[in-house]
């Protein structure tokens, strides 16, 4: 069966950036289904191609889900602006964003009706699609395990009264069809969710393949093997499913935005605050405290939205302004330890 670009994903959004003349009128346009270090796997109306890039990118630049143009002998010449980025902290020292996927329209954060329900993580990952751009769905697996499964959506509800959260049996083949139509055809979302909710279980049901556990063999930067699995994959209702393995340890960078939106009841209470740098801690007028007094503000909300700005602060940082803190750690560290010298008890 051959796809067609609409198909694929392809929208006036792309189309407009290919007036279709000059150089680039020889061009055609792939969606990027794998990344290696040194080729990527493509998707077009012609069947799948194997690309190499031009002189002006490397497979660094493109991420699983990009559009590019590339010629006729599979040479990228240009990549397309993206709809929506999903980006992470790199690992290692160097704070550097890595870009894990790209024009992603939903994702589901993914999460079991037990122990792993942690709304900490949820707004993470909400602040994450929000900063992306992507559209939000919250699915509650294991709810056949559970003896009551509404209380899970209901809390996320409170996180977001906007926000679909959906219990369901990730087995169950009825509810994955009901699943399927937050994803229409063409449209690609992501799952995203701790090892063990049933991610795998997930992508297995939507996209009618055992294909996520029959991995390709594979080299990776340190050129040990790692097994990876196809990274865009289509639904059985025509729908796209990207699955990277860097969608699973996300740690925020550049997503104030995203936090400003998930948190966006403190970011409008702190307006009404008396002082404008205000840090919502015993200062007189401030209206986050007064909201957590009166009981319509969670105090556990608040440290949680505390400690995502300090964490994303954190990991947007440059090495040299990670260096310079901790340099001013160790000094106020320091200052404070001399200070206490001499009181009782130290
Ligand atoms: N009962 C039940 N088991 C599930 C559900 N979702 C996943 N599982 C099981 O949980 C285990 C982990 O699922 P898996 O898809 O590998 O999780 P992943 O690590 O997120 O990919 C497997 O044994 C699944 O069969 C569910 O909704 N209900
Ligand atoms: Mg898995």
């Amino acid at each position: 069966m051959s796809l067609t670009l609409p198909d694929l994903g392809w929208s006036v959004f792309f189309s407009g950036q290919c007036p279709g003349q000059g150089a680039e009128a020889t061009a055609n346009p792939f969606r990027i289904a794998e990344v290696h270090r040194d080729r990527l796997t493509a998707l077009s109306p012609g069947g799948e191609a194997m690309l190499t890039c031009g002189p002006a990118l490397t497979t660094g630049d493109i991420a699983v889900g990009d559009w590019v143009l590339a010629d006729a002998s599979g040479r990228i010449t240009r990549r397309l602006d993206r709809q929506t980025e999903i980006k992470r902290r790199a690992a290692g020292t160097a704070a550097q964003a890595q870009l894990i996927a790209a024009n992603v329209d939903v994702l589901f954060l993914t999460t079991s009706c037990n122990a792993d329900f942690n709304p900490a993580r949820l707004e993470r990952y909400l602040a994450l699609a929000r900063g992306a751009g992507a559209f939000a769905v919250v699915l509650l697996t294991k709810a056949d395990h559970c003896d009551d499964p509404r209380r899970y959506a209901r809390e996320v509800e409170r996180l977001d009264p906007m926000l679909p959260a959906i219990p369901l049996d990730a087995r169950d083949p009825a509810e994955l069809a009901n699943l399927a139509s937050w994803v229409r055809p063409g449209q690609t979302a992501a799952l995203l969710g701790s090892s063990g909710v049933g991610k795998s279980t997930l992508l297995n049901g939507l996209t009618g393949a055992a294909a996520a556990t029959r991995g390709i063999r594979e080299e990776d930067a340190k050129g040990r093997h790692t097994t990876t699995a196809r990274a865009l994959r289509q639904m059985t209702n025509g729908g796209w499913l990207i699955d990277t393995p860097g969608m699973r340890a996300l740690r925020l960078t550049g997503a104030e935005a995203g936090i400003e939106a998930v948190f966006g009841d403190i970011e409008t209470l702190a307006q009404s605050c008396r002082f404008s740098d205000c840090t919502h801690g015993d200062e007189p007028g401030c209206a986050v405290q007064a909201a957590i007094a009166d009981g319509t503000l969670d105090p556990a909300r608040l440290d949680r939205w505390r400690k995502l700005l300090r964490e994303n602060t954190r990991n947007s940082e440059t090495l040299a302004q990670a260096r310079a803190r901790d340099k001013g750690f160790g000094k106020m560290v320091r200052g404070v330890k001399s200070s206490m010298k001499g009181r009782k008890g130290y």
